[in-house]
């Protein structure tokens, strides 16, 4: 039987549960306008309001959130016209497909997920639902418009291979082969972008360390500054990457200033091979200035419309339903259910 072949799609999406970091933007939003302008795919974005309730959010901030994710996909360069931007609860098949998957899924993979036994932590028989089962919502999110590829952090990866067990199960189980096998996007410098408090902890934005992350609405005297008080060792910056190896809190700023640059983390290196803090650190502002400035700039333009905003989202809306809704209608009648 001839393989079947999936247009070439990108799904990805970012949560509305704070406001979004230095790390949201090199581990995603960056790499989402190369992968739209580099035009070899269809992109679909969204804005994942159902994940972001799986941890409690107050109404008011759950929308205001929501704006200014959406604003930051735009100001980043994502061109409503060309990908189709929009918020998940807009699109109802998200969550239809959620449960169909929660059907799918069993407890033991849910289980292991890293990210669950994180944010759950000790006290999980408090945590909700919804936070167990997210990744079988994140699964329905990429396999609702059958997305061949999914830019991500790093933070990620587990969870889209679970995405892949899932359609690999549901085409075992009904003996089709309907669902892609996703393939993960995940690389460059940027890839895991780490707190500035804690070389070993992902920049975050629901840290309670607002030191600990460059929020894409800071100004340039607060990047300077928490660029000034990030965490580093005392020694200066070695000859090579390689010297980096037990030094968390220094390669990741050099990490940043590469990928921020477009440098390579040798180029770096060599670049500035012995300088201490005192010289890298305001060298490191400065370009992290230069390049988030046009973007905050541009999100606070958007931001002061919010009319414009959700617009923009409705449409992107309708736009995404019409890919999703027969997907999943198709997946009901291989299920068996009527109507
Ligand atoms: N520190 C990071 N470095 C690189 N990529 C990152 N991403 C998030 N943090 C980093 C990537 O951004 C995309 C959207 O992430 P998300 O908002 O859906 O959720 P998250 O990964 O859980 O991000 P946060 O900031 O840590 O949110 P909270 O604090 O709410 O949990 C994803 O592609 C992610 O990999």
């Amino acid at each position: 039987m001839a393989e079947p072949t999936f247009t070439p799609r990108v799904f990805s999406g970012i949560q509305p549960s704070g406001g979004l970091t230095l790390g949201n933007y090199l581990g995603a939003l960056k790499r989402f306008v190369d992968m739209q302008n580099d035009g070899t795919h269809e992109c679909v974005f969204c804005v994942v309001d159902l994940h972001a309730i799986t941890v409690w959010q107050d109404p008011a901030a759950l929308t205001a959130q929501t704006r200014e994710a959406a604003a930051a996909f735009l100001a980043a360069g994502i061109d409503p016209e060309h990908s189709i931007l929009f918020n998940q609860s807009q699109v109802p098949e998200h969550a239809e497909l959620g449960w169909l998957f929660n059907c799918v899924a069993r407890m033991g993979w849910m289980r292991r997920m890293t990210q669950w036994k994180e944010k759950a932590g000790k006290n999980s028989e408090e945590a909700s639902l919804g936070l167990f089962g997210y990744p079988a919502l994140m699964a329905a999110d990429i396999l609702a418009y059958h997305a061949t590829h999914v830019p991500v952090g790093e933070d990620q990866k587990q969870h889209l291979e679970l995405t892949r067990d899932i359609a690999t199960k549901f085409n075992h189980d009904f003996g089709r082969d309907f669902f892609p096998i996703t393939e993960p996007v995940i690389g460059g410098p940027a890839a895991r972008v780490m707190s500035l408090r804690d070389g070993t902890k992902k920049m975050s934005k629901s840290d309670p360390s607002d030191m600990s992350r460059i929020n894409l609405s800071d100004d340039a005297d607060m990047i300077a500054q928490k660029f000034r008080k990030a965490r580093t060792d005392p020694e200066p910056l070695p000859e090579t990457y390689e010297g980096l190896k037990d030094r968390p809190e220094a390669r990741n700023l050099v990490d940043i200033y590469a990928a921020m640059t477009g440098q390579t983390t040798e180029q770096v290196m060599s670049e500035h091979a012995g300088a201490g803090w005192g010289q890298f650190k305001p060298a490191l502002a400065e370009v992290a200035v230069e390049t988030m400035a046009p973007i905050t700039g541009e999100m606070n333009r958007l931001m002061a419309d919010p009319g414009e905003i959700d617009r923009l989202l409705s449409r992107g809306a309708e736009r995404a339903r019409a890919i999703a809704a027969p997907i999943v209608k198709e997946t009901r009648a291989i299920m068996g259910m009527v109507g």
